[in-house]
């Protein structure tokens, strides 16, 4: 009998360079998968890469979770655990935290330059723990509730939800509170690696307004391990140490400190709006009771961050969300770049009907091409003026926003769009060897290798139980893919 492929593509033919080789099963995927994490697990929480980013990063952590629930459950709370321990008092999530046993040389900047625990003892930095100061988008409570979701009698037992809902409570209403620099309902990202898309085209401008570090009085370790046609320019990278140290020479807080760097991102704002859906799911669970902390209040927050995200980052001409520049004009501006932060909104659940018909024009369109010109979203404009099919967030695709994108065309009914999605996704997860993000046009895999969200969210995308049965028969048919993922890890 012949066998029955993973349905790796479906409606429209394979763009050819981006055909991946014939023969990947899902078993196979799924323990290549399965093996990247255990491979990145430290003990209590798992590492992005263990090269380029061997310490805990916030929201690589909570798509970890996401994927780490369909191998253990406990292993998964754990990972959102730890995070969650390293919050600081004023209810802050930091972006890293460190690893005691890992030399300072191996990351920059390293514990000694966020000097969290002295710098940001006025902000509440925990003392038990090295931290950086900023932030990245609060993917947390979605994660927290899929992690419980995929095993509620664990969950329950260990009391995972009713200990972590008090701190993702926190952790939002620092955002609402503190981070609304736009004064506008809208949290704002003070240092371009919060949104996550660390060099993005978004940033040029607002970015170039930054005076840069002295060059010397730092050293890049990400040129170690990747290559610099990939990475962040050093004018770049001068300008986010200068961003990062000012903060830091403020002590954190951000009622003292200038922000001249403040931008609202569609990305961080749909998250958190995504995460407030969750929080008012976990609300319910834990039998959460007010005031303004119950299930009624978390989405009477969702449904007000959602008109604020509209109101202020729509952009009808664009066809998508732009990110605004606070800092610019009187009432701040948009940032006319169209960066893949503005399609994460279709996570958010009960957007206007016109606004989800043109995100996915929008998304099948020249400027993103998905199921037309590429496989995957890219993270930027592909007829963009700065585009760059290999450099940083400029270009490459992503596996989060491509999970985080699926996951919208799911939400909104377009099931056959969402499926072929996900088949790219696997291809190219399973192509790449779990590459940190891919050429969008080649599929060629960039950046680290057997790198951790990429693994946990194939998983999660395999463990679909709409898709079991599609899986179930390729296992059966014992395909061969072996070579599939071995070669995409050489390369
Ligand atoms: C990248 O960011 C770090 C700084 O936080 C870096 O470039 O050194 C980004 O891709 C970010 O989104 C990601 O969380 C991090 C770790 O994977 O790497």
């Amino acid at each position: 009998m012949k066998p029955v492929p993973i349905p790796l593509t479906t409606a429209r033919p394979f763009i050819p360079a981006q055909r991946p080789p014939v023969g990947v099963t899902a078993a196979e995927l799924r323990q290549a998968a399965r093996q990247v994490l255990l491979r990145n697990w430290t003990g209590a929480s798992t590492v992005p890469s263990r090269s380029l980013y061997p310490h805990q990063w916030s929201w690589d952590s909570a798509f970890v979770a996401i994927g780490l629930r369909h191998l253990s459950a406990p292993r998964a709370q754990r990972e959102l655990e730890t995070l969650m321990s390293a919050q600081w008092g004023d209810g802050r999530v930091p972006h890293i935290v460190f690893n005691p046993s890992v030399p300072l040389g191996a990351y920059f900047p390293s514990p000694d330059f966020w000097r969290s625990s002295t710098a940001g003892a006025g902000a509440g930095a925990p003392g038990h723990v090295e931290t950086s100061g900023i932030v990245q988008p609060p993917v947390h409570a979605l994660a927290a509730w899929l992690v419980h979701r995929a095993d509620p009698a664990t969950s329950r037992r260990r009391g995972f939800l009713r200990r972590l809902y008090p701190r993702l409570v926190a952790w939002h209403r620092y955002l609402t509170v503190h981070r609304d620099l736009g004064g506008h309902g809208l949290v704002s990202a003070v240092h371009p690696w919060e949104p996550g898309m660390d060099n993005s085209p978004a940033w040029d401008a607002p970015l170039s307004r930054i005076e840069p570090a002295d060059p010397c009085s730092f050293r890049r370790c990400d040129l170690d391990h990747g290559s610099a046609s990939d990475r962040p320019t050093d004018l770049d990278y001068g300008r986010y140490v200068r961003l990062a140290a000012d903060y830091r020479d403020h002590g954190y807080r951000d009622g003292d400190a200038p922000h001249p760097f403040a931008v609202e991102d569609p990305g961080v704002n749909a998250l958190l709006i995504a995460s407030e859906h969750a929080l008012a799911q976990i609300a319910v669970e834990v039998g959460a009771q007010g005031p303004g902390d119950d299930p009624g209040g978390h989405r009477g927050r969702a449904a007000r961050l959602t008109d604020a995200l509209v109101d202020r980052l729509w952009d009808e001409e664009s066809g998508m969300f732009l990110c605004r520049d606070v800092r610019a004009g009187h009432r701040g501006e948009p940032i006319r770049e169209r960066s893949a932060a503005g399609l994460v909104p279709l996570v958010v659940p009960g957007l206007p009907h016109g606004i989800v018909r043109t995100l996915l024009r929008t998304v099948g369109g020249e400027h993103f091409g998905l199921g037309d010109t590429v496989r995957l979203v890219p993270s930027y404009d592909l007829k963009g003026h700065a585009f760059d099919s290999c450099r940083y967030w400029r270009g490459p695709a992503w596996f989060n926003v491509n999970w985080l994108v699926e996951r919208g065309l799911r939400q909104y009914g377009h099931t056959t769009r969402a499926d072929s999605l996900r088949a790219a996704v696997l291809a190219s997860a399973a192509a790449s060897g779990f590459a940190e993000y891919v050429d969008p046009h080649t599929g060629a895999g960039r950046g680290a290798r057997e790198f951790s969200w990429t693994a946990a969210l194939a998983l999660d995308l395999l463990s679909r139980s709409a898709d079991r049965s599609a899986d179930r028969a390729a296992v059966r048919t014992g395909m061969r893919v072996g070579a599939l993922v071995r070669s995409g890890t050489a390369g």
